[in-house]
């Protein structure tokens, strides 16, 4: 039984050797600093696309405020900013109260979902980091200072409409925008009817062409709706859908879509 053991011992070491050899182990780190606050992720990088003790740092006026393990889905789950050029960690005052906030962005791996905020802000009182999670599934966002208040918005599309009336390719999405305010994602996407008129046309343009190349297109029509709905213009989106879809599931496609649109709350 002894003997057993140790062979079964050998055999793992072997193993577990190969496994070393074949995952070399890569240590990085991604910084960003804004002010007094300067935050860090640290990562094992063994294969390609796997990643270990994934660690964020946030040192704040020479004190480390907030040092930890951050958990992971799987090993796949990695910070996004490995993927993007300059690699830096987002470090910025969010919703201006003068103190910066650290974005921490994860991507869960896979072939298309998902990714995923944590966003840290210093909370004077207990003098710790508290984190919101947001999930941004497959579409991620953009940080951009729409209404040019000095303050970033976080740019997205409605991810609940993937797969909602079609394959992952052929779905549309809803433009959706939010603002972080002391630790919470606010919706304001419909603050910014400019934006939901030129991403309408975008949605119909797309369904025009999804209907050229032989799809029914019913995910941009969905989108373009929805559209339509946060423009206060249900009516007239629908009129239009109706005009141009004329499939056999005609009936069904629209009932299905209007509980779809009660549900997410496009229609009020
Ligand atoms: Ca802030
Ligand atoms: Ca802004």
């Amino acid at each position: 039984m002894r003997a057993l053991i140790n062979q079964s011992a050998i055999g793992l070491a072997i193993l577990s050797m190969t496994a070393v050899l074949s995952q070399p182990v890569k240590a990085e780190v991604i910084t960003g600093q804004s002010g007094n606050v300067r935050a860090e992720i640290s990562f094992d990088k063994l294969e390609e696309y796997q990643y270990k003790n994934v660690r964020l740092q946030i040192i704040r006026a020479g004190t480390t405020v907030l040092d930890k393990k951050l958990p992971q889905e799987s090993e796949y789950d990695r910070p996004v900013e490995v993927l993007t050029d300059d690699k830096k960690l987002p470090v910025l005052d969010l919703d201006g109260n003068k103190e910066p906030e650290v974005i921490a962005d994860f991507f869960t791996g896979g072939a298309h979902c998902c990714t995923y905020s944590l966003i840290y802000r210093y909370d004077g009182k207990s003098k710790q980091y508290i984190q919101t999670r947001h999930e941004w599934g497959n579409n991620g966002y953009r940080l951009q200072d729409l209404d040019k208040d000095g303050l970033p918005e976080f740019d997205s599309q409605d991810d609940r409409f993937a797969y909602a009336f079609t394959s992952y390719a052929a779905s549309g999405y809803p433009l959706q925008i939010w603002q972080y305010r002391q630790g919470k994602m606010i919706d304001v996407t419909r603050s910014y009817p400019k934006l939901i008129y030129s991403h309408a046309a975008e949605q119909w343009q797309t369904y025009m062409e999804a209907r050229q190349q032989g799809d029914d297109g019913k995910g941009f029509l969905a989108s373009y709706l929805a559209d339509k709905y946060l423009l206060g213009q249900g009516q007239d989106g629908w009129q239009r859908v109706q005009q141009v879809y004329k499939k056999s599931d005609r009936t069904k496609f629209f009932a299905d879509l209007r509980k779809f649109l009660r549900e997410t709350g496009y229609i009020r």
